[in-house]
């Protein structure tokens, strides 16, 4: 289903591209010429075409699509561009998770008897390597203004390209909350936050969710 998704939007965004590029007679050879061209060529998101943008198609619980990232290399860091819309206003805690797999009502991996939206997708990226705020996969949290809308750009020199197009993929994740990123001053917590703070900051269920994968 979600690879039906990214490819319908694959096909219809090229189509366009080459519609616009083309003497008008032959518009309607071309649309469909690039479609089937793109449907063929393009199946996995992220495939060669000639760049190395790996283009997300960002779904919600019903796995409906509410929005799109490109995520590309930037001299050995990693560039963001997260368009979506539909979105609760305000901000929402945004990383990369370990697991290219976005599952509605689906097991963590790494605690099966935990159930939800997205879990499938695991923990943060790098999330056994230091707290939560200092993660590889910790990215700067999403602003969705008044209409519902984000369109931002962000970059991390956390992770490479290459380490979130792993074996098993990887997740990029919208969150219901703010994130904390486990910033909880002495006087709130004398010994500090508490697990969940120091793994997650937070950050709430999983609402959005896109596969970055090979
Ligand atoms: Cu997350």
């Amino acid at each position: 289903m979600r690879r039906t998704l990214t490819t319908t939007f694959l096909a219809v965004t090229a189509a366009v591209a080459l519609t616009a590029c083309t003497a008008s007679g032959q518009q309607d050879e071309e649309f469909i010429s690039a479609e089937e061209n793109t449907t063929s060529a393009r199946t996995p998101a992220g495939a060669d075409d000639g760049d190395d943008e790996i283009e997300v198609t960002l779904v919600d619980a019903e796995n409906k699509q509410v929005g799109t990232a490109w995520v590309e290399d930037d001299d050995g860091a990693v560039q963001v561009e997260v368009a979506a819309g539909g979105l609760p206003p305000g901000f929402h805690g945004f990383h990369f998770h370990t697991v290219g797999e976005c599952a509605a009502d689906s097991a963590d991996p790494t605690d099966p008897a935990k159930v939800g939206d997205f879990l499938s997708a695991g923990g943060h990226v790098g999330g056994d390597m230091s707290d939560h705020g200092a993660h590889p996969g910790d990215l700067p949290s999403l602003l969705v203004d008044s209409s519902g809308s984000v369109d931002v750009t962000v970059r991390t020199d956390g992770v490479t390209v290459e380490e979130l197009l792993d074996d098993d993929g990887t997740a990029l994740m919208i969150h219901a909350d703010r994130d904390n990123f486990a910033h909880v001053p002495e006087r709130y917590a004398p010994s500090g936050p508490d697990e969940q703070t120091l793994k997650t900051g937070d950050a709430g269920d999983r609402i959005v969710c896109g596969v970055l994968a090979q």
